[in-house]
Protein backbone atom coordinates (compact mmCIF):
# COMPACT_ATOMS: atom_id res chain seq x y z
CA UNK A 1 0.00 0.00 0.00
CA UNK A 2 1.22 3.53 -0.84
CA UNK A 3 2.56 5.86 1.56
CA UNK A 4 2.97 9.92 1.69
CA UNK A 5 4.15 12.64 3.93
CA UNK A 6 1.66 15.44 4.40
CA UNK A 7 2.48 18.56 6.75
CA UNK A 8 0.54 20.63 8.14
CA UNK A 9 2.00 23.55 8.01
CA UNK A 10 1.93 26.79 11.06
CA UNK A 11 -1.28 28.25 9.61
CA UNK A 12 -3.51 25.25 10.48
CA UNK A 13 -2.39 25.44 13.96
CA UNK A 14 -2.85 28.92 14.61
CA UNK A 15 -6.36 28.92 12.94
CA UNK A 16 -7.36 25.91 14.87
CA UNK A 17 -8.58 24.01 11.57
CA UNK A 18 -6.84 20.68 12.48
CA UNK A 19 -9.71 18.81 12.75
CA UNK A 20 -11.24 19.90 9.81
CA UNK A 21 -7.84 19.82 7.75
CA UNK A 22 -7.44 15.95 8.89
CA UNK A 23 -10.72 15.35 8.00
CA UNK A 24 -10.57 15.82 4.94
CA UNK A 25 -8.18 12.88 4.36
CA UNK A 26 -10.12 10.58 6.68
CA UNK A 27 -13.52 10.88 5.01
CA UNK A 28 -11.80 9.62 1.94
CA UNK A 29 -10.60 6.94 3.53
CA UNK A 30 -6.75 7.42 3.76
CA UNK A 31 -5.30 5.30 7.18
CA UNK A 32 -3.38 7.50 9.16
CA UNK A 33 -0.07 5.77 10.14
CA UNK A 34 1.69 8.08 11.75
CA UNK A 35 1.64 11.52 13.34
CA UNK A 36 3.29 13.90 14.86
CA UNK A 37 2.96 17.67 16.48
CA UNK A 38 6.62 19.24 16.20
CA UNK A 39 8.61 22.52 16.26
CA UNK A 40 10.88 22.51 12.95
CA UNK A 41 14.24 23.91 13.24
CA UNK A 42 15.37 26.11 10.21
CA UNK A 43 18.08 23.33 9.15
CA UNK A 44 15.07 20.59 8.79
CA UNK A 45 13.41 23.16 6.72
CA UNK A 46 16.29 24.16 4.41
CA UNK A 47 16.54 20.81 3.88
CA UNK A 48 12.78 20.06 2.98
CA UNK A 49 12.39 22.96 0.66
CA UNK A 50 15.79 23.21 -0.66
CA UNK A 51 14.79 22.30 -4.13
CA UNK A 52 13.59 26.06 -3.85
CA UNK A 53 16.84 27.44 -2.49
CA UNK A 54 17.08 30.91 -4.20
CA UNK A 55 13.61 31.57 -5.64
CA UNK A 56 12.44 34.76 -4.45
CA UNK A 57 9.57 33.34 -2.53
CA UNK A 58 12.19 31.34 -0.68
CA UNK A 59 13.15 33.06 2.77
CA UNK A 60 9.04 34.15 3.18
CA UNK A 61 8.38 30.51 2.31
CA UNK A 62 11.08 29.30 5.42
CA UNK A 63 9.78 32.02 7.33
CA UNK A 64 6.43 31.09 7.45
CA UNK A 65 7.10 27.41 7.73
CA UNK A 66 9.33 28.06 11.18
CA UNK A 67 6.02 30.41 12.29
CA UNK A 68 4.74 27.99 14.58
CA UNK A 69 4.36 24.23 15.05
CA UNK A 70 3.64 22.14 12.43
CA UNK A 71 1.57 18.86 12.51
CA UNK A 72 3.91 15.55 10.28
CA UNK A 73 1.66 12.80 9.35
CA UNK A 74 2.27 9.46 7.15
CA UNK A 75 -1.26 8.69 5.32
CA UNK A 76 -1.37 5.29 3.76
CA UNK A 77 -3.96 4.16 0.86
CA UNK A 78 -3.94 2.64 -2.76
CA UNK A 79 -2.26 5.79 -5.09
CA UNK A 80 -2.11 7.76 -1.55
CA UNK A 81 0.10 9.82 -3.18
CA UNK A 82 -1.88 11.18 -6.13
CA UNK A 83 -5.57 10.82 -4.27
CA UNK A 84 -3.58 13.54 -1.83
CA UNK A 85 -2.34 15.68 -4.09
CA UNK A 86 -5.79 15.85 -5.58
CA UNK A 87 -7.33 16.08 -2.59
CA UNK A 88 -4.64 19.29 -1.27
CA UNK A 89 -5.48 21.12 -4.53
CA UNK A 90 -2.49 22.67 -6.89
CA UNK A 91 0.18 24.74 -5.77
CA UNK A 92 -1.08 28.03 -7.19
CA UNK A 93 -3.82 28.87 -5.28
CA UNK A 94 -5.45 30.96 -7.77
CA UNK A 95 -6.00 27.39 -9.65
CA UNK A 96 -6.86 25.44 -7.00
CA UNK A 97 -10.76 24.80 -6.78
CA UNK A 98 -13.33 25.16 -3.92
CA UNK A 99 -13.20 21.70 -2.33
CA UNK A 100 -9.92 20.81 -2.52
CA UNK A 101 -8.21 21.85 0.89
CA UNK A 102 -6.17 24.72 -0.71
CA UNK A 103 -9.21 25.75 -2.39
CA UNK A 104 -11.56 26.17 0.76
CA UNK A 105 -8.60 27.34 3.25
CA UNK A 106 -5.69 29.51 0.96
CA UNK A 107 -5.95 32.87 -0.87
CA UNK A 108 -1.91 33.33 -1.05
CA UNK A 109 0.33 30.59 -2.35
CA UNK A 110 2.73 31.12 -0.15
CA UNK A 111 0.27 30.79 2.98
CA UNK A 112 -1.12 27.56 1.05
CA UNK A 113 -1.27 25.40 4.48
CA UNK A 114 -0.54 21.90 3.50
CA UNK A 115 2.62 20.10 1.86
CA UNK A 116 2.28 16.49 0.10
CA UNK A 117 4.49 14.63 -1.53
CA UNK A 118 4.22 14.99 -5.13
CA UNK A 119 5.87 11.20 -6.01
CA UNK A 120 6.77 8.59 -4.56
CA UNK A 121 10.83 9.24 -4.55
CA UNK A 122 9.84 12.44 -2.89
CA UNK A 123 7.77 10.36 -0.53
CA UNK A 124 10.27 7.82 0.61
CA UNK A 125 12.80 11.07 1.03
CA UNK A 126 10.18 13.30 2.91
CA UNK A 127 9.11 10.63 5.26
CA UNK A 128 12.54 10.17 6.49
CA UNK A 129 12.79 13.46 7.33
CA UNK A 130 10.42 13.11 9.71
CA UNK A 131 9.75 9.66 10.96
CA UNK A 132 11.92 6.56 12.43
CA UNK A 133 10.53 2.98 10.82
CA UNK A 134 9.47 2.48 14.11
CA UNK A 135 7.39 5.89 14.22
CA UNK A 136 5.06 3.96 11.34
CA UNK A 137 2.01 2.02 12.83
CA UNK A 138 0.97 -0.56 10.87
CA UNK A 139 -3.27 -1.09 11.66
CA UNK A 140 -5.96 -3.43 10.12
CA UNK A 141 -9.39 -1.96 9.25
CA UNK A 142 -11.19 -5.30 8.29
CA UNK A 143 -14.19 -4.13 10.62
CA UNK A 144 -14.82 -0.85 8.35
CA UNK A 145 -14.81 -2.89 5.11
CA UNK A 146 -16.84 0.19 3.29
CA UNK A 147 -13.23 1.76 2.54
P1 LIG B 1 3.80 21.89 -3.51
O1 LIG B 1 3.81 22.30 -2.05
O2 LIG B 1 2.43 21.98 -4.12
O3 LIG B 1 4.49 20.59 -3.78
P2 LIG B 1 6.15 23.32 -4.37
O4 LIG B 1 7.00 22.23 -3.82
O5 LIG B 1 6.43 23.79 -5.76
O6 LIG B 1 4.62 22.99 -4.28
O7 LIG B 1 6.30 24.58 -3.44
C1 LIG B 1 6.55 24.44 -2.07
C2 LIG B 1 5.88 25.58 -1.36
O8 LIG B 1 6.48 26.80 -1.78
C3 LIG B 1 4.40 25.72 -1.67
N1 LIG B 1 3.57 24.88 -0.83
C4 LIG B 1 4.18 27.18 -1.46
O9 LIG B 1 3.97 27.43 -0.07
C5 LIG B 1 5.50 27.80 -1.85
N2 LIG B 1 5.46 28.31 -3.21
C6 LIG B 1 5.61 27.61 -4.36
N3 LIG B 1 5.52 28.41 -5.43
C7 LIG B 1 5.33 29.67 -4.93
C8 LIG B 1 5.16 30.96 -5.52
N4 LIG B 1 5.19 31.14 -6.85
N5 LIG B 1 4.99 32.01 -4.70
C9 LIG B 1 4.98 31.88 -3.37
N6 LIG B 1 5.13 30.69 -2.75
C10 LIG B 1 5.30 29.59 -3.52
Amino acid sequence: MEKTLVMLKPGVLQRRIVGEVLSRFERKGLKIVALRLLNLDRAAVETHYREHKGKDFYEKLLEYTLSGPVIALILEGENAIGMVRRLVGPTDVRESLPGTIRGDYACRTRLNIVHASDSPDSAEREIALFFKPQDIVEWKDENAPWF
